[in-house]
């Protein structure tokens, strides 16, 4: 199976049809045969294409091939699975464009930034290629000179990945890559919304000669699909990445124990503090609550602003707002803004909209979905940002994963963060400041996983990526991406002479 039917870079009947109720099981595409399911266009409403709900059997057999893999490619020399990362790497930059079609069809986003995640995702293959050639122990010296300990990192086993639609290659490719660079296999049950692109990834891993076995895809739905992977007993780690509901029930229902990864929702404030650059504030606070719709898991979903600050903010932010560019993906390549993934998170954002307004919000902008034919059958809606927020209201303390943003002036930098911790949450938060003690104060109190000051990109590759509370548990990107797939064993030995 190959590219050709897409790649001449328009969506037409037979773009998906090399995927239709594809598996890809023990490096073979197999046809499901389990119910076909409909994936639709979110900005259009149109089926795309099918995919087939894996059965208990062909879940069985996916994770049966990762086993089989499993030793043969834990065996092989870390150089080997780094050259192989490196060429997954360079496949999937080589079918950005492609790749990207597939991934706006699905989920909505515009092309360009689509492309973009492509290129994040092998950006990661060359990280963890580089990665999987630095996976070294410690010598420990005994309480006695005759004895020492060794501790050595051994792979963990066969992976279940479970992912969600935001984003469906990044989100894919941190486990699959971190889980491959340790010597691990994976079986990755992708988000029913955005499966072609799984399936897509996995083409890539064919080109690149990623042994047969090492990597697996089943599609289907989360509750069938999703939950036999977490109740089969030859997975040796789960990697999940969604809602903190979902997480907490995977959790609850895994029939054995084992290693888990949960990364999970979030409630992310950004503190504008006195000393901020006020237009670097706006900017980055215009990004980060709406790009990709607000359907990210570190959107900025409240805004608190310094009293002397406040109203100056709001202007500059409803400006920045409605400049952003809302359109098809696929029509407008370089919009900022595209369709939402399917009509629950336009709903929720409907409900938080209409929460806060009924106990008193101010509307500044935004509030309802554009205008126009274009925009008619798709899920769309306009960047909205309230103001005069408070924390009676959802916006404020529920993950709303929609283009909504909820503002509110404070007084105290102590007022400041206990407002920003006021949450059951902990994956990013961000702050605006120049002045280094507000920097340090802020900082340092922010129970979170990740603090972005003045900036708004809170997960980088090369560092570690994690919530706390109900945002999860481990940490994806960075070395600690690869050590999440990692035992460590203690192999203590005794000499037969003291050093
Ligand atoms: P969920 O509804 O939790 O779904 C995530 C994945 O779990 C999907 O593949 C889903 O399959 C599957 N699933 C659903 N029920 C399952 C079950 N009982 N057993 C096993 N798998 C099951 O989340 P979502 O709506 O796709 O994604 C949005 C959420 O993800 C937000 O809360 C967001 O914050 C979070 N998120 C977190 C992060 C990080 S790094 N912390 C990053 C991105 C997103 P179906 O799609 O087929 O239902």
């Amino acid at each position: 199976m190959g590219f050709p039917a897409i790649r001449h870079g328009t969506q037409d009947d037979s773009m998906f049809a090399a995927y239709d109720s594809k598996l890809f099981i023990a490096g073979e595409w197999r046809t499901g045969t389990g119910e076909r399911l409909p994936v639709e266009n979110p900005a259009t409403g149109e089926i795309i294409g099918h995919i087939a709900a894996a059965s208990a059997d062909e879940v069985d057999a996916a994770v049966s091939a990762a086993r089989a893999a499993f030793r043969p490619w834990a065996k092989l020399a870390p150089k080997e699975r780094s050259s192989a990362l490196h060429r997954l790497g360079e496949v999937v930059a080589a079918r950005a464009d492609a790749m990207a079609l597939i991934m706006t069809s699905e989920q909505g986003k515009p092309l360009n930034e689509a492309r973009g995640e492509i290129l994040k995702l092998a950006e990661a293959c060359h990280f963890y290629a580089e990665e999987a050639e630095r996976v070294h122990g410690e010598i420990v010296p005994g309480a006695t000179t005759d004895h020492e300990s060794m501790v050595i990192r051994e792979p963990i086993g066969v992976v279940g990945a479970i992912t969600p639609w935001n984003y469906p290659a990044e989100l894919i490719g941190w486990k699959l890559c971190g889980a491959l660079a340790a010597g691990c296999t994976i079986v990755i049950k992708p988000a029913e919304l955005t499966p072609f692109t799984a399936l897509a990834i996995a083409e890539a891993c064919v080109e690149a000669k990623i042994p047969a076995g090492v990597v697996n895809v089943v599609t289907g739905k989360g509750s069938i699909v999703g939950q036999a992977l977490v109740e089969h007993r030859d997975i040796d780690k789960i990697a999940f990445t969604g809602s903190s509901a979902v997480g907490l029930h995977i959790q609850r229902s895994t029939p054995v124990v084992r290693r888990m990864s949960l990364e999970l929702g979030g409630n992310c404030p950004l503190v504008v503090a006195p000393s901020a650059d006020l237009d670097a504030a706006v900017k980055g606070a215009a990004r980060r609550a709406f790009r990709n719709m607000g359907q990210i898991c570190i959107a900025v979903n409240r805004i608190y602003v310094a009293r002397p600050h406040y109203e100056a903010f709001l202007a500059k932010l409803k400006t920045a707002v409605e400049r952003l560019t809302i359109g098809n993906g696929l029509d407008k390549p370089d919009a900022d803004l595209g369709a939402m993934a399917s009509a629950e998170p336009l709903n929720k954002t409907r409900e938080h909209l209409a929460d806060a307004l009924d106990k008193g919000a101010r509307l500044v902008s935004g509030g309802s979905a554009p205008d126009g034919e274009a925009f008619s059958r798709g899920h769309f809606f306009r960047p909205t940002v309230l103001a005069d927020c408070t924390h009676e209201m959802k916006v404020m303390t529920e993950e709303t994963f929609g283009p909504l943003v909820g503002v509110a002036p404070f007084d105290t930098l102590d007022e400041a963060a206990d407002l920003a911790n006021d949450t059951p949450y902990g994956l990013a938060s961000y702050v605006y400041a120049r002045d280094v003690n507000e920097v340090r104060a802020l900082s340092l109190r922010l129970d979170y996983g990740n603090v972005a000051v003045n900036n708004v990109d809170a997960g980088v590759m090369n560092a570690p990526y994690g919530g706390r509370k109900q945002s999860g548990v481990g940490y994806e990107h960075g070395r600690e991406g690869m050590l999440e797939y990692m035992h460590f064993k203690h192999i203590r030995i005794r000499y037969d002479e003291a050093r």
